[in-house]
């Protein structure tokens, strides 16, 4: 099912790549479909932040997106709080938008707004995050990544990268792992703690691996510092692996591991989630091992399925968006080709 998505998505991305490579009058034709009954689309959309490199892409793809689909833009940055996020779902409904998307920062919590979006007729996309609701039927449509996928991707790097590169522990019989989490209550930090432990429980060898410590980094750099150090000063000469949820975690953590004196991507490997550019500097330079890609190139896609609904035509339920995984020895390479 899930390739047959992305197969569709591929298609899709294809026939806009197409679509916007016609210059001017490509421009006018977006503009033409953009518009329902003769009126200008107005989109609201709610953004949770700027907490790191990957949301700036992100918001980045969605404004330009916006502008080549000749869609009007009314976006909102919620400065991580999802009160903020509600406040502004609320606002788009009593401006009478076309239609509403946005990233939810936490799973739950979301009935009440979203059942008075469905009351006003405003349909509803949902983006990057998951949503845990009673009625599936308050949104018509996700698009985003998959995060469960991308923890089991990480460990079943680290498996084979431990094996291939004949590591043994720091102390005792175990490798320690510590991990750094993403925004408590998020899809993403859920999905991806739970893919990782499921794939952990599913190895031949889980019994070599142990998660030492685990805590929210809140997926900024600043804490990702902040907690590596701690981790540092209980567990300094045990920590074999480090799985922060995002790259900009691992690149807060990776100086918090070199001013505790101990080599980051040799010491410590460090496998973390995004593939931003950051991160592939980082692997360029000998401190960090791998990178799984996810990917916040969303905004086509999503102006893309708006215009749709607005048609009234069929969308499928949840679209993933086609991700890889990069470790360290294809970073030089890969770098110059990298979007964000
Ligand atoms: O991994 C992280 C960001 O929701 C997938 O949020 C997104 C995550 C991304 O801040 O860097």
């Amino acid at each position: 099912m899930k390739k047959i998505i992305s197969l569709l998505l591929a298609i899709s991305l294809l026939v806009l790549a197409v679509g916007c490579g016609g210059g001017d009058q490509a421009k006018k034709d977006d503009a033409k479909a953009a518009s329902s009954g003769g009126k200008q689309i107005t989109m609201g959309f709610s953004q949770i932040g700027a907490e790191s490199e990957w949301r700036t892409a992100h918001t980045e793809s969605i404004k330009s997106a916006a502008k080549a689909a000749g869609i009007n833009l009314q976006f909102s940055d919620a400065q991580q709080k999802q009160e903020n996020q509600i406040k502004a779902i609320r606002s788009f409904i009593a401006q009478g938008v076309d239609i509403i998307a946005f990233v939810p920062i936490v799973e739950t919590g979301w009935d009440t707004v979203l059942k008075e979006a469905k009351d006003a007729k405003i349909p509803v996309i949902v983006v990057d995050r998951d949503v845990k609701l009673s009625d599936e039927s308050l949104y018509i449509a996700k698009i985003g990544t998959d995060s469960v996928a991308e923890g089991k991707k990480v460990f079943n790097w680290i498996d084979e990268y431990m094996k291939k590169e004949n590591k043994q522990p720091r102390s005792g019989d175990k490798f320690n792992i510590v991990v750094l989490e993403g925004t408590v209550g998020s899809s993403v930090a859920i999905g991806r703690a739970n893919g990782f432990k499921e794939a952990m429980a599913a190895a031949p060898d889980a019994a070599k691996y142990t998660i030492l410590a685990s805590q929210t980094g809140e997926f900024t750099r600043q804490k990702g510092q902040e907690v590596m150090e701690s981790f540092l000063k209980s567990d300094r000469d045990k920590i074999d692996i480090l799985f922060a949820h995002n790259d900009d975690m691992a690149l807060g953590a990776i100086q918090a591991i070199e001013a505790a004196g101990l080599k980051p991507g040799k010491d410590i490997t460090i496998i973390s989630i995004d593939s931003v550019k950051g991160m592939f500097q980082a692997m360029i330079d000998g401190k960090a091992n791998c990178t799984v890609e996810c990917n916040p190139l969303q905004g086509d896609i999503l102006m893309e399925t708006a215009k749709k609904i607005l048609n009234k035509e069929e969308v499928p339920k949840n679209v993933y968006v086609e991700e890889g995984i990069f470790p360290a020895d294809v970073a030089a390479k890969t770098l110059p080709e990298r979007k964000y």
